[in-house]
């Protein structure tokens, strides 16, 4: 049994409801439960600024899977959220990134471990260290520590859960 992080984000056509609903789908994947969700984040874009605003999230599965063999699953995920591939660092409605897999690293044309930007970026870091401030990545540096070292101009925005339909 492995753990996997996910990074979640989407920014077109209803954002949040397709990050709920891959929350969802994640804890379905075969040979797959997800163990932990993030609260759902508001992030400015990263990359072209001429794109909405990203919701973002960070999930912790436990996986039978593969890298590879959950690479494939998040993939298809994606497409069956409608997701096309346009410009780089474009807007998207479902982008799933795996981000760590165990302390495994990994350099190959379709898959790097750990994933080569996360570091550098708040909307995954901020998301991470909320679900696993105590993880280490394989390098020796800690998600807490890389999480409060950012500093961004607008950081994440912790969204509030969906008020409950009244009875
Ligand atoms: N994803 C990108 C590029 N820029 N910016 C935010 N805030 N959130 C994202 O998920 C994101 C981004 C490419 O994957
Ligand atoms: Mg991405
Ligand atoms: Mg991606």
């Amino acid at each position: 049994m492995s753990l996997a992080w996910i990074g979640l984000g989407s920014n077109l056509d209803a954002p949040r409801a397709h990050v709920e609903r891959a929350l969802d789908e994640l804890h379905h994947l075969p040979l797959t439960r997800r163990q932990h969700a993030s609260h759902l984040y508001a992030t400015r874009p990263i990359g072209p600024a001429d794109q909405p605003d990203f919701i973002n999230a960070v999930a912790q599965l436990e996986t039978r899977l593969s890298p590879l063999a959950l690479l494939d699953q998040l993939q298809a995920l994606e497409q069956r959220h409608g997701r096309v591939r346009e410009r780089r660092w474009g807007p998207r409605t479902l982008d799933l990134d795996l981000l760590l897999f165990d302390a495994q690293c990994l350099a190959t044309p379709r898959l790097t471990l750990p994933h080569p930007e996360m570091t550098q970026r708040a909307f995954v870091l901020v998301p991470l260290a909320e679900i696993a401030p105590t993880l280490v990545l394989p390098d020796g540096h800690d998600v807490a520590s890389l999480a409060a070292s950012l500093s961004e101009e607008a950081p994440p925005a912790k969204i509030p859960p969906r008020m409950l339909p009244k009875p």
